[in-house]
């Protein structure tokens, strides 16, 4: 069965002063990047995500600290730790995902194929199954 994420490693320039890596939309990632966002200051014991959506994709990030993200293809559920910033997760359309157990001071860092919609968002995971012939 096809994966239904997958990690994208991102090249590092690494010298003296430090590392550094760079992102080109359509070319690291499948896709044009329509949209930025980062989450910060989370507390702990926050628990974020608990959606999927219809069309959007995007690449996950942790920039700084750790966090899980698990995702959920309606069938099948993984979880992922992501604590290295050259490496992002590519979390396709129609994928519930939920986030947790972030690092006091985690940084992440999401980059998006489209502009924010709510109309795109599944936020109740039984339409989510339903939407997919589930229910
Ligand atoms: C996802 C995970 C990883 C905006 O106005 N613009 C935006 O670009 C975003 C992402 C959110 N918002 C508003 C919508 C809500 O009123 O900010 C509020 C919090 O959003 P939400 O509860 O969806 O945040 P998370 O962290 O649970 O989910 C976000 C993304 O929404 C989602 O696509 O995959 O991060």
């Amino acid at each position: 069965k096809r994966g239904f994420v997958r990690e994208i490693e991102l090249p590092q320039i690494h010298d003296p002063r430090g590392d550094l890596t760079f992102v080109e939309g359509g070319n690291h990632l499948p896709f044009d990047i329509a949209r930025v966002y980062y989450l910060y200051n989370v507390p702990v014991d926050a628990e974020r995500g608990g959606h999927a959506h219809k069309e959007l994709e995007q690449v996950v990030f942790a920039l700084s600290g750790s966090f899980r993200i698990k995702v959920d293809d309606g069938n099948e559920q993984r979880d992922y730790w992501l604590r290295d910033p050259r490496k992002g997760l590519l979390i396709s359309r129609m994928i519930w995902r939920e986030m947790d157990s972030f690092s006091q001071g985690a940084v992440c860092m999401v980059l998006a194929s489209q502009r924010y919609d709510e109309a795109d968002y599944y936020r109740v995971y039984d339409e989510f199954l339903k939407s997919l012939g589930h229910g």
